[in-house]
């Protein structure tokens, strides 16, 4: 396939409040690019039941059906395809298992049976290749500004998320991405400081957006 009419699929990435969701505007007006962003509408309007609302007031309760949930809207979302270029998805069913899951996990909201039950669906779910991303960037910012960030934006069902839970977020993503725990079948990474004003974060993803396609 010529570099004009390969397609590629990137995951943006990062912690809760790193500008995710601005970076996806800002990319949503290049011709190259089309956006899938994450189903949070799905999640707060489930058939009527508000499961991020759900997640937060009860994390034990609610934990395994929220994930259960993300996995299976995000597997649907990676099969969608588009018509542009590069598919830029936010998030991908790769940090609802290595950030999200495992986070519950350790944290001991998640059952170990549960834990084991959404590890074994995500293999099967990406085992096909369907899942399968050419790049993820990764929007890497301070649990510090991602709290401020998250505190400006108010949505409401976030008012109980803390520092704690965003340090221990962020570890799993510097784990997952920087680390590079996680080797196999990985996707080249590229870090872009989220920390700067959105401005920055925006020339420096443009850059590695147009450098993909252009190779
Ligand atoms: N969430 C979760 N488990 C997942 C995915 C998301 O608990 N597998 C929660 C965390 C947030 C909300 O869903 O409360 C949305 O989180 P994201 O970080 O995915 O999206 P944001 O809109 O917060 O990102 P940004 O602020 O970077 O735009």
């Amino acid at each position: 396939m010529s570099s004009s009419t390969k397609k590629f699929t990137i995951a943006v990435e990062g912690n809760i409040g790193s500008g995710k969701s601005t970076v996806l505007a800002h990319l949503s007006k290049s011709s190259l690019c089309e956006i899938i962003a994450e189903p949070v509408e799905n999640w707060t309007n489930l058939k009527g039941h508000n499961i991020l609302a759900m997640l937060y007031d009860d994390p034990h309760r609610w934990g395994f059906a929220f994930q259960a949930n993300a996995q299976m809207t995000l597997a649907k979302l990676h099969t969608q395809t588009t018509k542009a270029p590069v598919k830029v998805m936010e998030r991908s069913i790769y940090s609802a298992r290595y950030c999200f899951v495992e986070n519950l996990y350790r944290s001991k909201i998640l059952h170990g049976a549960e834990y084991e039950i959404l590890d074994e669906w995500f293999q099967t779910l990406v085992s096909g290749g369907s899942c399968d991303l050419d790049l993820i960037i990764y929007l890497r910012a301070s649990p510090e500004t991602c709290l401020q960030r998250i505190q400006m934006r108010h949505r409401s069902e976030e008012e109980s998320i803390d520092l704690d839970y965003l340090q221990t977020l962020h570890e799993r993503h510097e784990e997952w991405l920087i680390q590079r725990n996680r080797t196999n079948n990985s996707p080249p990474v590229i870090v872009v400081d989220a920390n700067q004003t959105k401005e920055r974060v925006y020339i420096d993803t443009n850059t590695h957006v147009n450098n993909l396609v252009s190779c």
